[in-house]
């Protein structure tokens, strides 16, 4: 339905990606997420309208930043 692009700051490696993935995954209607680890470039195919807060926040409690 929806794509999302974001740029997420702070990921050094493929445990962070995962952690971001994981965060992503936790939120409803995501359905898929592609992580480019050295831009920090993320992709995310949603089912329903998702808010950038909703997902900053997700992010942000993994320990990381939407930039
Ligand atoms: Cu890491």
């Amino acid at each position: 339905m929806g794509k999302i692009e974001i740029k997420v700051s702070g990921m050094k490696c493929e445990h962070c990606k995962k952690a971001v993935q994981k965060a992503l995954f936790g939120i409803e209607g995501v359905d898929s997420v592609e992580i480019d680890l050295e831009t920090g470039i993320t992709q995310i195919d949603t089912s329903r309208d998702i808010s950038l807060d909703e997902i900053r926040k997700a992010i942000k409690e993994a320990g990381y930043e939407v930039s």
